[in-house]
Parts: C-alpha cells; structure tokens; sequence
C-alpha cells in the first residue's frame, strides 16, 4: 500500500533536437508519446509504463516535478490527508492533465521541489513483453538504461538562519509518504545535523536523495543498468557520443554504487547507476557517514572532494 516507486521526471530543456539525440542515443530511452505543447515522452526498454521522462522545451534547465506511483486509487486520497496533516497543502490534479495518466496528487516538499503521486499510467508493456521473454531486446541504443532509479534533490541549507530542508523533507517523508532512511551524512559541532540523505520505499538503497545546499534545485536522475561492465561500456558510449562527463566510473561509499556522472546539453546532470547495493530494509540499521568522510561516502576510492559536483546544479 501507498508508493511503489519512483513514476517518471519531468524536466525542462533548452534545445529539444539535442536533447532527443542525447536520452535516445546515449541513455537508450524510446519516445512514446509527444503532446500538443511540443512535450515528449519517453521511456527505457525494461519499463512498462507509458514514460518515465517527460521533457518540456524551456529558455532554462531544471526539475519541473517528480512522481512517484502508488498501488491504488485509494492510496491517494489516503495520502493527501497524512500530507495535508503534516502542514502540506495539496491539490488533486485530474485525470488526464498529463497523457496517459490518472489524477495526480500534487504537493511541493519543504526545500520547495513539486511531488507528485498517483496511481494509473497507461501500460504499454517492456520491449522484451512477458512471454518467454528474452533478458534483453534486439536494437537497444547508447547505454540501453533499463529503468529510472532515482533522483537526487538538493535542498536548501542555511544552518545559522536556522533553515535545513534535508532534515525536513526526510521528516515529511518519514511521516507523511512512509518512506525510510537507509543512509544520512551527519555534521555539524555536535555531529547531528543531517546535511545528506538517502530513503527508500523498495528494497534498493534509494528511490530518492535530498543532499544541501545554497539553494533547491535538481541536482541529478540517475538511471539503471546491470553491472559494472554496462557502466564502463556507458562510459565508451558517452565518450562516442561527446556527452560532457562529470564524474567517470567509479563507486559511491554510500548506496555502493557503481556510477558515471553526465550532462544533458542542457546542463542537467544525469548518472548510470549500477549495483543494487544491499538489501534495504525498514529494520536495517541506518549508515552514518561523518563530516570527515564525506567524501569517501561520494567516491570512495579516492575520497578526495570535487566540489564542482555540490556546487553545480540546476
Ligand atoms: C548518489 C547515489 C552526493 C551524492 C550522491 C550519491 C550528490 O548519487 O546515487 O548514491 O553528494
Ligand atoms: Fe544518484
């Protein structure tokens, strides 16, 4: 009951034509759908919901909103009186306001970012569909992602004016969506401010991620792959392909994972992740990483910071 998963991501664009090359060819992502307004949809092959991306033309980058799918109808209106109990006002968006897709609960979380749940998209099916399937379709492109995996929000953070939205978001998902905590980065005098965290619904390190900063703002969407293998062969295709890499492969202390991080050309960060990291569980002991370390718990082999990958967001 209430969230499954993360649903899709709705994000602005600056040059459609480039970003269609980008997600088809080096992500391996499928437009499904474009509506009237020049919005396209798109969705990975190991996907059975109509999108998961929907990519509006704008002057700017950024995050429009996240969604996240819940089990049933009910579910929705179940949680828009634990978020309006919170203190989070609400709207019931109708169905049909985006293709394809059911009402909408629509709420913005503490560090401002629009959520969005619901609970009936269309279903188109993988591209492997469910009888005797193959593990993997004929014609995959780029990296050939299978499914978004999560996103990474930051979250304004200004510790003397007393204004720390990681803490309050992890708070409002805690209690109001019924999300846990996997993993926090703590700091701070007395090592007790959360500065980081990581929380999921499933049983994968992270459906969602909320680190601070000097403003709110997306800070990545990060896609699956299989292994380690596919994160060194995204990186070939990214190379191929000329994509600005941010970070090359490596591994994350937190969540373990295996990771590439690159831009969209419009300056959107994206990342590969591979790894399912362990076995996140509600009674699993939290992972602290301290001030110290937080590094390590970023790129764990070296350690050492590069804060162009904090500072440069949209
Ligand atoms: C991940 C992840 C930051 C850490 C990022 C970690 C931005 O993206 O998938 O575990 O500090
Ligand atoms: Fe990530």
């Amino acid at each position: 009951m209430g969230v499954m998963r993360i649903g899709h991501a709705s994000i602005r664009v600056m040059d459609m034509a480039a970003a269609l090359k980008h997600y088809e060819n080096v992500l391996g992502l499928k437009v499904t759908m474009e509506d009237k307004h020049g919005n396209v949809y798109m969705k990975c092959w190991d996907e059975w919901d109509k999108y998961s991306l929907i990519l509006t033309p704008s002057d700017q980058a950024g995050l429009n909103h996240v969604a996240y799918k819940c089990e049933k109808e009910s579910d929705l209106d179940e949680l828009q009186a634990k978020v309006e109990a919170w203190g989070v006002k609400t709207v019931m968006l109708d169905e049909g306001t985006l293709p394809a897709t059911g009402r909408m609960l629509q709420f913005h979380l503490p560090s401002g970012h629009e959520m969005r749940l619901y609970a009936t998209k269309e279903y188109v099916g993988t591209d492997v569909g469910t009888t005797n399937p193959d593990p993997w379709p004929d014609g995959l492109k780029g990296a050939g992602a299978h499914w978004l995996d999560h996103l990474l929000l930051m979250c304004e953070m200004n510790p003397p004016e007393g204004i720390n939205t990681v803490a309050d978001n992890t708070r409002f998902m805690t209690e109001a969506l019924d999300f846990f905590l996997t993993e926090q980065v703590l700091v701070g005098p007395n090592g007790d401010m959360q500065a980081a965290t990581w929380m999921s619904r499933t049983t994968t390190p992270h459906d969602i991620a909320f680190v601070g900063g000097a403003r709110s703002g997306l800070h990545h969407i990060a896609y699956f792959l299989d292994s380690w293998n596919d994160v060194l062969k995204a990186a070939d295709v990214m190379a191929k392909n000329k994509t600005r890499i941010d970070v090359a492969p490596t591994r994350h202390g937190i969540t373990r994972g295996e990771t590439i991080y690159f831009f969209d050309p419009s300056g959107n960060r994206n990342e590969t992740f591979a790894g399912l990291g362990y076995l996140a569980q509600r009674d699993r002991p939290v992972t602290t990483w301290t001030e110290d370390q937080l590094w390590s718990g970023i790129f764990y082999h070296t350690g050492a910071a590069v804060p162009s990958f904090t500072d440069v967001y949209t």
